[in-house]
């Protein structure tokens, strides 16, 4: 790790600006963000955040699944770049941080970088991922899936809402349908995050070191039975689709206690067919979101849910449907890159905790393409996915600092920009 001492501080006031700014785009009565992926409100905090990142002295690009790539040269553009970034959907009820805060954490280190006129040897680049969240498609983590192999491009764009509307005829409507995947080399992607839990917070710490994540499996579960009157029907003449169902839900959260404490279980979609209080349901549909911290145990849960489903189907003349939708394996991230965090934050003053996160991030896709890691900083009570999800501006600063530091020692510092840059 080279002795940097002219690694600049951000501007924490202009970085703090930026996410109200940016928050203003899908700004929810309950003081959240509603943007969801693709709509026209990504539209526009897309290219808020082109405009942005061309103001900050960035050459700006999108590839095929929409991902915006920004980049500032170094003195060296053969040396493969330094990446960081996050996303800028939300969900439904989403807060002002989650994603928004990692892609303009970046933007910053853009600007103080200009503003201090400081040349690095390699190049830099801020990403926008598309699709993250994984609340209007599936499967979540989308754009950086497409760019690491771990997603086709096919696949992506043909993966449909429930209105039956592609990725690829969203693209193409919004305007970032790009000019395909352009490969380049990728030497480290570092991304800033809050937390999303409340262990940060329990602990007093500002920056948490992320070694790792869970491992995730989401399916989509359809219960059939037979709707008719909920009046005349005899309670033994009934195959009640929602009573099923409703069993089947609580497994998932027992499941999940069962391998307490680091395992999760979540049943965040229901639909329920037809829907009217006096009709016996035919038809619920349900997703089903599994976490552990191994594939050994995610492997226990979902066979426990099948045989579950197995019994019932016996008992009752149900018939139910479990599909895997989307599966995203337990990972550590790569031990020289966690290494240069910690230090980052301890050079910059804080006490780091390591930490594991529950949450998945763009940032287990680029771990399967280039030595990755993650900064989180706290959150408000832990909340996120929630109208109400805050972060304190220190701690914005905060992990916008430690985030600087990783990328001008990774990239390396070689003095001042030409004035032509
Ligand atoms: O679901 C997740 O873990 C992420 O927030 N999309
Ligand atoms: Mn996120
Ligand atoms: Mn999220």
């Amino acid at each position: 790790m080279t002795d940097l001492p002219s690694i600049p501080s951000i501007d924490g006031p202009r970085l703090w600006t930026s996410i109200m700014d940016l928050a203003r785009i899908g700004a929810t009565q309950g003081g959240g963000v509603s943007r969801l992926a693709l709509t026209d409100l990504d539209k526009e905090a897309r290219c808020t955040f082109i405009k942005w990142a061309r103001e900050a002295g960035c050459e700006t690009r999108v590839d095929a699944i929409g991902n915006i790539f920004a980049r500032r040269r170094g003195r060296s553009p053969d040396r493969p770049a330094i990446l960081m970034g996050s996303h800028i959907d939300t969900q439904p009820g989403g807060g002002k941080f989650d994603g928004n805060y990692g892609v303009l954490a970046g933007l910053e280190i853009m600007r103080s970088l200009r503003d201090n006129n400081i040349e690095t040897d390699a190049d830099i680049e801020v990403v926008v991922w598309t699709n993250e969240e994984g609340s209007r498609f599936v499967p979540l983590m989308m754009g950086s899936g497409v760019f690491s192999g771990v997603c086709s491009l096919s696949d992506a764009l043909s993966a449909r809402d429930s209105e039956g509307v592609s990725v690829g005829e969203e693209l193409t409507r919004i305007g970032f349908a790009g000019d395909g995947h352009v490969p380049h080399a990728v030497d480290s992607y570092f991304e800033a995050h809050i937390e999303q839990g409340p262990v940060l917070e329990r602990t007093e710490r500002t920056i948490g070191v992320v070694v790792g994540a869970l491992g995730q499996r989401w399916f989509d579960c359809t219960v059939t039975g037979f709707e008719s009157h909920a009046g005349p029907t005899p309670m033994t003449h009934r195959r009640d689709a929602l009573q099923a169902a409703s069993i089947l839900i609580q497994r998932v959260v027992e499941l999940a206690k069962s391998f307490a404490p680091n395992a999760r279980g979540t049943v965040g979609q229901v639909a329920v067919h037809p829907n009217s209080r006096n009709v016996i349901p035919g038809r619920v549909h349900f997703s089903v979101d599994l976490r552990a911290e191994d594939e050994e145990t995610l492997d226990s849960m979902a066979s426990s849910l099948c045989e579950t489903i197995e019994t019932i189907k016996q008992n009752q003349s149900i018939l139910i449907d479990l599909v895997e939708v989307s599966r995203v394996p337990a990972m550590r991230f790569d031990a020289d890159c966690v290494a240069l965090v910690d230090r980052s934050a301890r050079e910059a003053g804080y006490d780091p905790l390591e930490i594991v996160s529950g949450a998945g991030h763009d940032a287990i896709n680029l771990a399967k393409v280039a030595p990755s890691a993650m900064i989180f900083i706290p959150c408000e009570g832990g909340v996120s996915h929630n109208e109400i999800e805050h972060a304190e501006p220190d701690h914005v600063t905060a992990g916008a600092n430690v985030l600087m530091r990783c990328i001008c020692h990774r990239a390396g510092i070689v003095g001042v920009a030409n004035p032509s840059h």
